[in-house]
């Protein structure tokens, strides 16, 4: 490694005047999430960058960890955003070559260094390229995402922000490792990779994996030509010793390809298809733009996400790290309540938080919980503050080889012992936000009348907008989805994305339970017909978006 420190680089601090505050600054589920081109305006990406170091505690004399997903962008913003930490005190950047660092990578950078946090560039499953999106998530000195209250007063720090500060001075190289100085701050270009695969080499026994998978059980990675790439490679074809040509579109791409850097079955077809249609491989996994995603597929064989969680939870100890058992878990509230009924017979609490991973923080920093996940492809634990994609990915190798079971014999297992609870998501995605807040409002006007009216079979038991407190800070959040409970345990969700960056997202979630003695072997859309017809009609789906089915089944 080479260790020169380069002169620091001349510079002044500049004070850069706004004609006008950007009134749409406010971050979303994850991030400040807009189009490539709205970051690309005149000291737009400036004034976010200014409300943050203005709000994240420790600035002045700190560390901060900051790359992204190497998307359209990336480089310009690691530019802009070392020179205005270097004017605004910050003593030491960890940065990475080439800007690549997955978000469950730079969220361990984040606790191992003892940052005060990092700024993420990511738009993570949104398409990207100058089209496409761009994003920049901030993470707070636990490594996880800033919670409620710090990205309120971001939010309105940009409000009346008026000049932001920044050094003139040329962009440092990211070609290769080093050491260099902006402004008398200090900035350590990384290799991204290493520290979370050795992060990875703590949590799992690699030689039982690597072994397991080399006896006739072929697997498939799709990177989607984003941030996973160099990850994948280095763990799978590297370390566990998988053929060359595992990982598929491994190399991260500015654009992903052209590809939506998704991965579900409409976005990640080409892996789907290997996996449902094909027979050549045993195992096949994919991840998203920034890495915290994944989907899992067997041979013949889908993992709904929140049957995703429940397997982890049920089957923890058969990881080293998990060997002793778990503190707790947690689920979003639309996820499933698969895992609800592993934490019962496990006799450990869940927790059911909003959407979006910054809720899980506190549970895990206060050691109640060791597993958490989303329905939206995401699931974690306590080693880092995001959602992992590789790190689920190597939990469920961890499992099979343990097990030594194919995919679909672990599902039947599961849901013969626990039952099984049939969910699927339907995006509706760029529907005018109109049209959809116009939807959600009436809808949520209708849920207190409701209750006791038949559903789908069943009777409606309760109905509202869920509202959460925190067990931790006691901290309320409200307006996080309507819900439709029934008292056969089903459920239906409606919410409107917080990622989406045209027009609106409605998400549908449905869900239904059949007990371990019922029949397991439906297919989900079938099993689910009754609350997707009866939810149409309630809601207007159909009639109001104009849409015959949605964008993206799940
Ligand atoms: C979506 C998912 C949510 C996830 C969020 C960020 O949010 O539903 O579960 O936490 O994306 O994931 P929304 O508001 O669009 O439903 V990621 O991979 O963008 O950091
Ligand atoms: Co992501």
């Amino acid at each position: 490694m080479s260790s020169s420190i380069f002169p620091s680089q001349p510079g002044e601090i500049k004070k850069v005047q706004l004609s006008a505050p950007f009134s749409d600054q406010k971050p979303g589920t994850s991030g400040l999430r807009k189009s490539s081109r709205r970051f690309e305006e005149l000291h737009y990406l400036e004034s976010f960058v200014e409300a943050i170091f203005q709000i994240l505690p420790g600035v002045n004399g700190g560390t901060l960890v900051l790359g992204g997903d190497g998307r359209y962008g990336n480089k310009r913003a690691i530019d802009v955003i070392l020179r205005m930490a270097a004017a605004h005190g910050v003593e030491k950047v960890i940065t990475t070559t080439d800007g690549i660092l997955s978000t469950p990578a730079g969220s361990h950078l984040i606790r191992q260094n003892n940052a005060i946090g990092g700024i993420i560039l990511s738009a993570s499953h949104n398409s990207g390229g100058p089209d496409g999106d761009f994003g920049v998530k901030v993470n707070g000195a636990n490594g996880g995402p800033a919670p409620e209250s710090l990205t309120n007063a971001i939010y309105a720090c940009t409000q009346t922000l008026s000049e932001y500060k920044i050094i003139d001075s040329a962009p440092i190289s990211l070609s290769s490792i080093g050491q260099h100085s902006i402004f008398g701050m200090r900035v350590e270009v990384i290799d991204g990779v290493e520290d979370y695969i050795d992060l990875m080499q703590k949590l799992f026994d690699f030689d039982r994996i690597s072994s397991f998978i080399s006896h006739n059980f072929p697997i498939a990675f799709d990177a989607l030509n984003a941030v996973t790439g160099p990850y994948a490679t280095r763990l799978f074809e590297g370390i566990l010793q998988a053929p060359v040509g595992t990982v598929r579109n491994g190399i991260p791409l500015s654009d992903f390809g052209g590809c939506h850097p998704d991965p579900n079955l409409t976005y990640a077809k080409e892996l789907a298809d290997l996996l449902l249609i094909g027979n050549s491989y045993a195992f096949g996994a994919a991840c998203d733009g920034d890495g915290d995603r994944n989907m899992i597929l067997g041979r013949g064989c889908f993992v709904n996400p929140s049957d995703s969680l429940a397997v982890l939870t049920a089957n923890a100890t058969c990881v080293p790290a998990y060997a002793t058992g778990l503190a707790g878990v947690a689920r979003s509230m639309p996820t499933s309540a698969a895992v609800d009924v592993v934490a019962q017979d496990l006799g450990i609490c869940c927790f059911e938080t909003p959407t979006g991973w910054k809720f899980f923080g506190n549970l895990l920093d206060s050691g109640q919980i060791t597993l958490c996940g989303e329905e939206s492809f995401g699931t974690g634990s306590d080693h880092v503050r995001e959602k992992d994609g590789l790190w689920a990915v190597l939990f469920w190798l961890q499992i099979l080889a343990e097990k030594k079971c194919s995919v679909s014999e672990l599902m039947s297992q599961h849901w013969r012992r626990f039952g099984r609870h049939y969910y699927s998501r339907h995006d509706y995605e760029s529907i005018s936000s109109e049209i959809a807040n116009d939807l959600y409002e009436s809808l949520e006007l209708k849920l207190p009348k409701l209750i006791g009216n038949s559903f789908a079979g069943s009777s409606i038991k309760h109905a509202d907008n869920f509202s959460y407190q925190d067990p931790v800070d006691s901290s309320i959040t409200d307006g996080q989805g309507l819900r439709i409970l029934l008292n056969d345990g089903s459920r239906v969700i409606l919410r409107l994305s917080g990622t989406g960056t045209k027009g609106a997202t409605l998400r549908v979630y449905l869900e239904r339970f059949v007990e371990s003695n019922g029949d397991l072997t439906q297919n989900p859309q079938q099993a689910l017909l009754g609350l997707i017809t009866e939810i149409d009609q309630l809601a207007n789906i159909t009639k109001l978006t104009g849409m015959a089915k949605p964008t993206v089944i799940t």
